[in-house]
Formats: structure tokens, sequence, C-alpha cells
């Protein structure tokens, strides 16, 4: 049976030219970089080029820091505990405006922090699933010290206004964090353009190794660190640098952003087929307007199919896709942005997320249109429901 990968936003293959680029870090320049030895000296241009890579990537200026971690998850709690020390601990301000739809990491951070006295505000969807400007301006108060707003949504692949709302925090004098980790090849991540201070990725979102991430902090600002040790990263982060990792992540921004258009036209043109073909059946949500979605993902509601029930289908026929976040299927619980957007509990619990990248074929996408067609016949007939 053929295998077919549509989970990209839970994490994605590692390109082929990534993997050529890191594998000489692990056989023979596998020094430490803050070795003074020949070893160590000979993997720092390489250090170095993949930051410039990153730089450019997402268009940081020379002045601006990017700490080089293990994951967004690090990324995130950084940012929003780094705010906890750094500010909100000590001051007036202890408010944090955040969104229900932001990934566990981001969210169970600032739950964290409400047990030490900060005030968070969940700000929920409007029906099309975005959060506006509007929304968080009407949210600010003088004790609010930072705004953290996804770029994209995993679940969904919505595509927040962060330019807008970078807009509002600058004229009222408040931080703004945002995950990109569902942005970066997807769509175009500029902070030439978009002002934002703390931004954070993951590069096996982008077809880099599991294991590595970056944390964006804008010139002139700081936060403490999350990992105290030795004096990796300027003092930001200890831990020996992940050499291999950093180069390979390098390189997958560079791939990632030479694809945008590809993803724009070939990714988007698969995606929608699939959603045209899905939406042929009766009592079918996309959720997102196509053009407030990144290209790549589609997150469906099937009346009367179980999300769990569909994915276990599609599994026994080798297609894999997901409920949602990877991160929350062990609880059973009604999708939050199924819920945050108003559709009724039976909805809640149906939805399918279908991720593609750039190696998904047509083929495959035919493939699984036939399978999700007859699954969606089947359980439609064992459900007491429909
Ligand atoms: N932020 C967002 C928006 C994510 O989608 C994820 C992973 C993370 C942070 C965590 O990234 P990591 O680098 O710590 O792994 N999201 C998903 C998902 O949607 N399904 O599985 C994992």
């Amino acid at each position: 049976m053929e295998r077919i990968y549509l989970d990209n936003n839970a994490t994605t293959i590692v390109d082929p030219a990534v993997r050529d680029t890191m594998e000489p870090f692990y056989c023979h320049m596998y020094g430490n970089p803050n070795s003074l030895h020949l070893f160590g000296i000979e993997v720092r241009p390489y250090l170095h080029q993949a930051m410039e890579q990153l730089y450019s990537g997402i268009g940081a200026s020379d002045a601006d820091d990017i700490i080089i971690n293990s994951c967004a998850t690090e990324g995130n709690n950084t940012v929003i505990l780094g705010f906890y020390f750094n500010l909100l601990k000590d001051t007036r301000k202890k408010h944090i405006i955040t969104t229900q739809l932001e990934h566990p990491c981001v969210r169970e951070s600032c739950r964290f922090l409400e047990r030490h006295g900060v005030k968070v505000t969940y700000l929920a969807p409007d029906r099309d699933g975005l959060i506006t400007a509007k929304m968080v301006k009407d949210a600010i108060t003088d004790q609010t010290a930072l705004v953290s707003v996804m770029w994209a949504n995993n679940e969904t692949g919505i595509i927040l206004p962060i330019e807008e709302i970078s807009k509002v925090c600058k004229e009222q004098g408040v931080y703004l964090h945002s995950d990109a980790v569902q942005a970066i090849g997807k769509v175009k991540v500029d902070l030439q353009k978009v002002r934002v201070d703390f931004l954070t990725f993951s590069a096996h979102k982008f077809h880099g190794p599991k294991g590595v991430g970056g944390l964006y902090i804008r010139d002139g600002l700081n936060l403490p660190p999350l990992l105290h040790g030795g004096e990796q990263m300027g003092g930001h982060r200890a831990g020996t640098v992940n050499v291999a990792g950093t180069v390979a992540m390098g390189k997958a921004i560079e791939l990632a952003n030479a694809s945008l258009d590809f993803e724009n036209r070939e990714v988007r043109r698969l995606r929608d087929k699939l959603e045209d073909a899905l939406l042929k059946n009766a009592d079918v949500l996309v959720v997102g307007k196509r053009e407030l979605r990144t290209p790549n993902t589609l997150y469906v509601s099937i009346r009367g199919v179980e999300g769990e029930s569909m994915i276990w289908d599609l599994n026994q026929n080798g297609i894999a896709a997901s409920t949602g976040s990877a991160c929350a299927s062990e609880s059973l619980e009604a999708s939050p942005i199924l819920t945050a957007i108003g559709a009724d509990r039976e909805l809640a619990h149906t939805g399918v997320r279908f991720s593609l990248s750039r190696f998904t074929t047509e083929k495959e996408i035919d493939i699984t249109i036939e399978v999700a067609n007859k699954a969606i016949e089947r359980l439609r007939q064992l459900s007491t429901s429909y």
C-alpha cells in the first residue's frame, strides 16, 4: 500500500538537500563551535552562513538577534516566561493579550503565569476564525505588556492580520510576539515590512530536522534566558549549539522561501482540488475562507462523521491526516477552533485537517479523494445521528 502523508502541519519530511547539508556535521565536522581547536574553528563559517540565511529568510536586520534553540515550544516559553521576569513581575504592567487560537505552548505558558498573578486575555476569533487588529486594540489597557498572536493557525491555516496588529501594538506602546511556525514556507514572513518584536519558528515545519528552532528578538530588546549555563548564543540560551540542525535550518528556510511561488500555485491547486471534491458531499463545512488560509491547509468538518473515525479509515488506507493539532490529539475534547467559530457541538467533533507540502503529488490527492469519499459514505451509514 502506498503511504500518503497529509499531516505536514504536524511535521514535514526533511528535504533531501537539507539532509545532505547537515550530514558532514555528524560525520567529520563534529566539533563544538565554542572550542578553540581546529575542530571547533572549522564549523564556525558554516554556522555563520546559516545565520545569514536565517536573517535574510525572515528579513531581520544585523542589529536584531536570532537565538537558536530546540523548538518553537522552547521559543514561545522563552518569550512568555521571559516577559514575566523582565516586566510583569515587578511593575504595574501585569496583562498579556493572546488568542484562543494559539498552540498549547503559548496558551499553557500564559496559564502558568496566571497562577503567578498575571492577567491574561484570550481573544476569541470572529466567525471567520480571525482575530482583528480592532479586537487587540480594544483589549489593550495601560497594564498590557505583551500581545502574542500567531501568524497563521496550525489547525485551519487561517492567516492572521499581523501587519495591522503590529501597527496597533506600536501605536499603543505594547510589545508584540508572533508564533510564525505555520507561516514560514507558506506565506512571506518579512520583518522589514511587519514590525514584530519577538518571532518564533521551528525547522521541522518547513522541511528541516526536528529539534531545532529559532527566536527572533528585535534590536534593543532583551529577554532573560530560559536555560542558564554557558555563554552560547551570547548568553541568551545556554547549551551546546546544534550545529547540524542550525546549518540545516538555514538551508531549509532558503529553500522554503524559494518555494513560496510553487507553494502558492501548485500546493494551493492540489489543496483546492481536494477541498472542492470533499465539498461535493452534502453537509460538509470548510473552516476559513480560502483566500485567508495558508495554501497547504484544509480543515473540514463532515456532519455525521467523527473526526477520529475518519482518521482511522484514512489510516487504514495508508493516508495520514489529523483531527487537529497532534499535541492535543490525546484529549477527545471538541475542537476549540470549531467551538470558537460557533459550530454546534456535533460539528465540533468532526474536524479533520489535511495539510499538504511541496512534496505532495497529484496522484496522492486523487487517491485521498477516492478514499475519503468512500469513508464518508461508510461512516455516515453507521452514524446514529446522521
Ligand atoms: N506553534 C505552532 C503554531 C504549532 O503548530 C506547533 C506544532 C508548535 C508551536 C510547536 O512546535 P515545536 O517546534 O515545539 O514542535 N503544531 C503541531 C500541530 O499542529 N500538530 O502537531 C504539532
